[in-house]
């Protein structure tokens, strides 16, 4: 039997994110709650990537890499509202030409966790104005750099963001309020058709051919706590519809209805020209009751669960079989899939090798099951600033001496390179 090889035109890659690996984003609402001494750790000068950004994608090139996911900070190009700075704008234009000149495609993130102090002051994404906000820096955005960038995700994780930032309070702005996230969730669809359509009328005239819009959707696989509990089996249902699905589908139809939870009407249907799906991990879910909230279960901790055998350095479970199964699942929308995210921390790199190679032979077979899947961003290029977790975990195919700011390639990413320059696995690891 032969063996099976990625698609000639696979995008291969790794992402990251300003605020972890750019260092000095003083201006946005988390570095904020940094100076407040919220988090044991501070971005600091993180990566100093805004400064060694050639020098990354150079090795991002030497990798065998194709393209790379990164994100615009938005407090950088509009410190204060309605002030786009120019240089900070050059900045993104250098750091694209760079991109281009070592061959590395950009996939280029709007939102990434960060927002302007300014706009964090005025409510942020609960303010009515932000969706409109949001259209406007990137329209300036797309007006600069539109004719370089094929590909844009305009927010990543939203769901994961309303969740951490609104529901759990454990991120800027702390809030706790299922009445408030559920605002947010609705802004944050909002912003997307709005950046969409700035995004798509701004390149008609650029450059018609080329621009795809998507999100990130952070993807969980759901299991019942207990397999034979029909209420767990109900809450992972609900886990499901919510967390990984119900962001798409409200994008992809234009309106969403669950009597007693959700009536979302949007300005238009089918803003998505592309999905991301950002996988990680398994969670088990457990029921506490009929009733909101307890019937959307907790999370068990997965310590406690006799199936999980590996676990990355933040007891996350490594479990590439729930990858095949998003995928395909994800599939069902028939829009192209790009895995914008996958990968582990972990300061034993031959545990990452492994991650790798077992997560792209689920995906592999996700491709030759039908999956229209069209390309892989290992997270993270970098070892970067894990947000309230601080530089502790590591995911970097390249590991970052925060003192020296010295670059050390990894041997997993030397296998990772010579599966981004073959399309093939290797038989045994
Ligand atoms: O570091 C984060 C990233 O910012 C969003 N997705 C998950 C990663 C690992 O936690």
């Amino acid at each position: 039997m032969s063996q099976f090889a990625f698609p000639e035109t696979f995008l291969w890659g790794a992402a990251t994110s300003a605020h972890q690996v750019e260092g000095n984003n003083i201006r946005n609402d988390w570095w904020k709650w940094e100076e407040e001494g919220r988090f044991s750790d501070r971005s600091g000068k993180a990566c100093d990537h805004w400064n060694r950004f050639r020098e990354d994608f150079k090795l991002a090139k030497s990798l065998r890499h194709n393209a790379h996911r990164f994100s615009i900070e938005w407090s950088r190009i509009e410190p204060e509202e309605g002030y786009f700075d120019p240089e900070a704008l050059e900045h993104y234009r250098e750091v694209i030409r760079s991109l281009k000149s070592n061959g590395l495609e950009p996939v280029v993130t709007l939102f990434h966790f960060t927002l302007p102090l300014w706009l964090a002051r005025e409510g942020g994404w609960l303010s009515a104005r932000a969706p409109e906000l949001f259209k406007r820096f990137t329209a300036k955005v797309v007006e600069v750099l539109g004719g370089e960038v094929s590909y844009w995700v305009t927010l990543n994780e939203p769901v994961v963001y309303v969740f951490k930032s609104y529901l759990a309070g454990d991120w800027p702005p702390g809030e706790r309020s299922y009445e408030k996230a559920y605002l947010v969730f609705v802004h944050l669809l909002k912003a997307h058709v709005l950046a969409y359509d700035a995004i798509k009328d701004s390149i008609a005239i650029l450059n018609p051919e080329k621009a795809r819009v998507g999100i990130a959707q952070h993807v969980s696989f759901f299991s019942p706590c207990y397999t034979d509990s029909w209420k767990d089996k109900l809450s992972v249902w609900l886990r499901n519809l919510i967390f990984n699905h119900l962001f798409v589908k409200a994008l992809i139809r234009g309106r969403i209805f669950y009597p007693g939870i959700f009536r979302i009407r949007l300005r238009r249907s089918k803003t998505l020209d592309f999905i991301g799906l950002n996988y990680y991990t398994r969670s088990f879910v457990h029921n506490r009751g009929l009733r909101i909230p307890g019937i959307y279960g907790d999370i068990c901790p997965v310590g406690h669960h006799p199936d999980v055998i590996r676990r990355n350095s933040l007891a996350w479970e490594i479990y590439p079989l729930g990858f095949f199964q998003l995928v395909k699942d994800f599939s069902r929308y028939k829009l192209p899939i790009l895995i914008a995210e996958n990968g582990i921390c972990t300061r034993q790199d031959s545990e990452r090798s492994q991650f790798i190679v077992d997560h792209l032979r689920e995906l592999g077979r996700a491709i030759e099951w039908g999956a229209p899947v069209i390309g892989y961003f290992y997270w993270s290029l970098l070892d970067n600033y894990e947000w309230a977790d601080g530089f502790e975990p590591r995911f970097g195919l390249i590991e970052v001496n925060y003192k020296t700011q010295e670059r050390t390639i990894r041997p997993s990413a030397l296998l990772y390179a010579e599966i981004c320059k073959t399309g093939v696995l290797p038989v045994s690891i």
